[in-house]
């Protein structure tokens, strides 16, 4: 079986870090459009700095859940059967691949990384970044950002996610509203192609009704029993 799954914001929520749209979220207590914009970091790149800095040391302080854990079982058990997982997240934080998922795709960019705005070199950042560091690639100073996808931009690898989403039996959706596109419309690509749709969350999502399945509560509970069912290691039911 080949699988597709997108996570969200939820999934590492049980790990301490917070969502976006959930009551208490990062987008109640922060403006979107004051820091997660190219306008904002031109506007005022030591605030947007400082924001994403706290969240880096957030996500270095925190520890994979039992979701992320049992979505890295999923990928290896998976390939013993011939099947393939697409672990395609929205998430900047690196928590699936520390449970032992390879070949994440980070749509919406890694907050271990920085980008050069002016030559579009990236490079591994797991300090804080700001606008005194220099680009190692073509000598600038202040040009450096979290290589992040704010609103405006286009998600890292498009193409590869339409391929893989051709070529799944099941979409799965893990911690995601719904909210933000391209990611929100998946699941509709996903009912054209007559993909079975699962989602899981602590309650229905902005487009609940395009899944076939909804599985609600919250992650750490609802994915590790369905990955030990999908791969025969655990009880009946999702
Ligand atoms: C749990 C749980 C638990 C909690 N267990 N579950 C069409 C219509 C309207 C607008 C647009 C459109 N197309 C494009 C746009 C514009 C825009 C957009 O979508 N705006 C909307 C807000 C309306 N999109 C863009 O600009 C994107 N670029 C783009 O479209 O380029 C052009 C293009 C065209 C065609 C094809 C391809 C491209 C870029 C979007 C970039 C988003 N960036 C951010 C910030 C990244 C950096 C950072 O982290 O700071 O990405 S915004 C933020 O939202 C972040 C997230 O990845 C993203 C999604 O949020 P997520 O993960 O869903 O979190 P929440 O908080 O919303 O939801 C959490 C869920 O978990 C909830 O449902 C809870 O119930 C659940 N939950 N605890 C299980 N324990």
């Amino acid at each position: 079986m080949r699988i597709f799954v997108l996570t969200g914001a939820g999934i590492s929520a049980d790990s301490g870090l917070g969502t976006f749209r959930d009551a208490g979220g990062i987008w109640d207590k922060f403006d979107p459009m004051k820091l997660a914009t190219p306008a904002a970091f031109a506007a005022d790149p030591e605030r947007v700095h400082e924001f994403y800095n706290l969240r880096r040391r957030d996500m270095l302080a925190a520890r994979p859940n039992a979701a992320h854990v049992a979505l890295g079982r999923l990928g290896e058990g998976l390939k013993v059967d011939g099947g393939a997982l697409f672990l395609c997240t929205q998430n900047i934080d690196d928590l699936h691949e520390r449970a032992g998922s390879r070949a994440v795709h980070h749509m919406h960019g890694r907050l271990s990384r920085a980008l050069c705005s002016s030559c579009r070199a990236t490079r591994e950042w797991r300090a804080d970044l700001g606008v005194t560091d220099r680009c190692a690639a073509c000598g600038r100073v202040g040009t450096l950002r979290p290589d992040v996808v704010w609103f405006g931009e286009m998600p890292y690898g498009m193409p590869e996610i339409e391929e893989a989403l051709a070529r799944s039996d099941l979409f799965v959706a893990i911690g995601t509203s719904g909210a933000v596109y391209p990611a929100a419309e998946f699941v509709e690509i996903a009912r054209m192609m007559g993909i079975l749709t699962l989602e899981f969350n602590l309650g229905k999502s902005a487009n609940a009704h395009l899944f076939d399945e909804s599985v609600y509560g919250p992650a750490i509970e609802s994915v590790p029993r369905f990955v030990a069912r999908l791969l025969g290691t655990g009880g009946e039911g999702l």
